[in-house]
């Protein structure tokens, strides 16, 4: 009797322990809510937009935070699948490529290169700019849509892509429900290995220089830490990363997965209030664009390069090959919810807005229009921007979906 008495003590104050708080993220909340209800006022108004997509009957995003352990487990075990079917892209255009989740990434990597500059031009870009233009914000919608069209078409999914609510776990991401390495979680960070100090922009223009974290290594707890990268990498974050056989990173390149989990980074730049500032202090698409971007010589990082920053390693830092850690989608389901959020907050003048270059190498290359087309290779036909403006379907587009 004693005995059991003592043990569920203990076993009270252990759980206790680990219990972990999350950081406020209510303005980012507040302003997704008011965004979702001026979004609602404003189809009420319309009716449905196209086809037979309603608010009533849209596909909920929800917060990784508000899953429960079940239903993360689900996600997780999807992931796990899809890794494991088949890939469709002939090896011939992808010789490293043997699942469907590297079909997803060496679209990816084929893309950041088609679309930000080929021969020279690439290394260059690879060298003075971590950063992508705001075409690859759109596309990435159209992206992780395809990504969670797959895994529930493919691998039984009964859910909706989960995001990764950066706030919460800015503070302290090494023991969020996130990454804390347990079996509900995308797994932790890498083992202690040193690598130089990663500089954003670039070695040559270090005008940040984000130290190295308490990992480096391979992935070591919870369910990916046996997960194989195989493509990439494309422009490493630091020097000793194994090569790839091609140059264009599609060769194969078997390895585990890097970390370097990066409190540093999160903290200085994915809180609430770094979130307040990108979405309420911007009110036109360019400006809300390039503060996501951030502004390298003036020492802030924006919340996309930030988010991609904390996971850090290999592939999550490298610009081509990043969707090789499965936590990318994550992230980038909550870059496009604080997009969406955006567009809500003024639904119809913000929804079929685009500006900006399609280029970020040259300037006399022809501004981004919503004629322009997405591509995903071997995933899923092209599309026009327009139709990737809305998630509720306007312009005809294909989805329809909120976020919770
Ligand atoms: C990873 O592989 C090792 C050795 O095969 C195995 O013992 C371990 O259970 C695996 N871990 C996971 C999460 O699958
Ligand atoms: C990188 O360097 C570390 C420290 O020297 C070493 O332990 C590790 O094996 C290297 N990794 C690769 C992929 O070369
Ligand atoms: C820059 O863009 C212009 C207009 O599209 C194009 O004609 C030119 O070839 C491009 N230059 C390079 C170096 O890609
Ligand atoms: C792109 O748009 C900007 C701002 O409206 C304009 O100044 C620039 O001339 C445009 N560039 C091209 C190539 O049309
Ligand atoms: C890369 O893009 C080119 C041009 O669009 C295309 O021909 C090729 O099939 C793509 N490769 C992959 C792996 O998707
Ligand atoms: C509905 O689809 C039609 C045809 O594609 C398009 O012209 C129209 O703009 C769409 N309506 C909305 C509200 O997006
Ligand atoms: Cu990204």
């Amino acid at each position: 009797m004693r005995f059991f008495k003592i043990l569920a003590v203990a076993v009270t104050s252990t759980t206790a322990a680990v219990k972990y708080t999350p950081a406020s993220s209510s303005i980012t909340d507040s302003l997704a809510a008011g965004a979702l209800s001026s979004f609602e006022d404003y189809v009420k108004v319309q009716g449905i937009y196209n086809g037979t997509c309603t608010m009533a009957n849209a596909a909920v995003r929800r917060d990784w935070d508000s899953l429960t352990a079940t239903e993360r487990k689900k996600y997780i075990a999807a992931v796990q699948c899809i890794s494991t079917k088949k890939s469709i892209t002939p090896r011939s255009i992808c010789p490293g490529c043997r699942t469907r989740y590297d079909d997803f990434l060496a679209t990816h990597i084929n893309q950041t290169m088609t679309i930000h500059g080929t021969g020279n031009f690439l290394a260059w870009y690879v060298l003075e700019s971590r950063e992508t233009s705001i075409a690859d914000r759109f596309r990435h919608r159209y992206f992780t849509w395809t990504y969670e069209k797959a895994l529930r078409e493919e691998c039984g999914y009964d859910d909706y892509q989960p995001y990764w609510n950066w706030p919460k776990y800015a503070l302290d991401p090494l023991d969020s429900p996130l990454f804390d390495g347990s079996d509900a979680s995308m797994s932790g960070n890498g083992v202690y290995e040193y690598h130089e100090p990663v500089c954003i922009p670039s070695t040559s223009t270090p005008y940040i220089k984000v130290p190295q974290g308490s990992g480096g290594g391979c992935v070591s707890s919870g369910p990916f830490s046996n997960f194989t990268v195989r493509l990439g990498p494309v422009s490493p974050a630091w020097s000793n990363m194994s090569t790839n056989p091609r140059p264009d990173g599609l060769g194969y390149n078997p390895r585990c997965l890097r970390r370097d989990i990066n409190p540093w980074i999160s903290t200085g730049w994915t809180k609430d209030v770094d979130v307040d500032f990108l979405v309420t202090g911007t009110s036109d698409i360019l400006s809300f664009q390039n503060r996501m971007q951030g502004d390298f010589a003036a020492g802030y990082v924006g919340v996309h390069d930030a988010g991609h920053m904390t996971i850090n390693g290999d592939p999550g830092g490298d610009l081509f090959a990043s969707p090789g850690d499965p936590t990318f989608y994550l992230h980038h389901a909550q870059i496009d919810r604080t997009w969406w959020t955006w567009q809500n907050l003024d639904t119809p003048s913000r929804t079929f807005v685009v500006a900006g270059s399609t280029s970020m190498i040259n300037a006399s290359a022809p501004n981004t229009t919503l004629d322009d087309m997405i591509d995903l290779g071997f995933n899923a036909p092209a599309i026009s921007l327009r139709k990737a403006m809305s998630t509720l379907g306007g312009a005809g587009g294909p989805f329809c979906y909120i976020y919770r």
